[in-house]
């Protein structure tokens, strides 16, 4: 009998991004001992964040937060590790960079900027069934 190690999508946004901050994050992963299995810098398409996003349409924050993840670049991960996605939403924080704690991706390196949207560093897979969807969307070839 074969184990499955579990893989989740990480995607540092584009205020991650443009402020240099994917090896940091990446740094953080790594350090936590999970390890790469798919590496991308792309621009994201309205298309494509629609799809990742579904489950936001019709929230206030949907239009802005698609807006601002199509600004610019994104590093596109998938990490792979047993309860990985459970353990990268811990290295996150919390979704609030200003409530996120201390020692947390977003609690270290992200702040409140008075948007409509949080800007807040990273995005992870929160169940399973989202990062197969998720990891489909960002890397079809996998
Ligand atoms: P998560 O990224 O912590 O999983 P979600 O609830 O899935 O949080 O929301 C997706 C993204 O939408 C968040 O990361 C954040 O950028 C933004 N967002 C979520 N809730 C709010 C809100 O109440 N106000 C502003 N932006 C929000
Ligand atoms: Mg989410």
């Amino acid at each position: 009998m074969t184990t499955q190690i579990e893989r989740s999508l990480v995607l540092v946004k584009p205020d991650g991004f443009a402020r240099g901050l994917s090896g940091e994050v990446l740094r953080r992963i790594e350090a936590k001992g999970y390890t790469l299995a798919a590496l991308a810098v792309t621009t994201p398409t309205r298309e494509q964040l629609a799809e990742h996003y579904a489950e936001h349409e019709g929230k206030p924050f949907y239009e802005p937060l698609v807006d601002f993840m199509s600004s610019g670049q994104v590093t596109a991960v998938v990490i792979e590790g047993h309860r990985c996605i459970e353990g990268f939403r811990a290295l996150a924080g919390a979704t609030d960079p200003t409530a996120a704690l201390p020692g947390t991706i977003r609690g270290d390196l992200g702040r409140d900027w008075g948007k409509k949207v949080q800007e807040n560093i990273v995005h992870g897979s929160d169940s399973p069934e989202s990062a197969a969807r998720e990891i489909a969307i960002w890397f079809p070839n996998l």
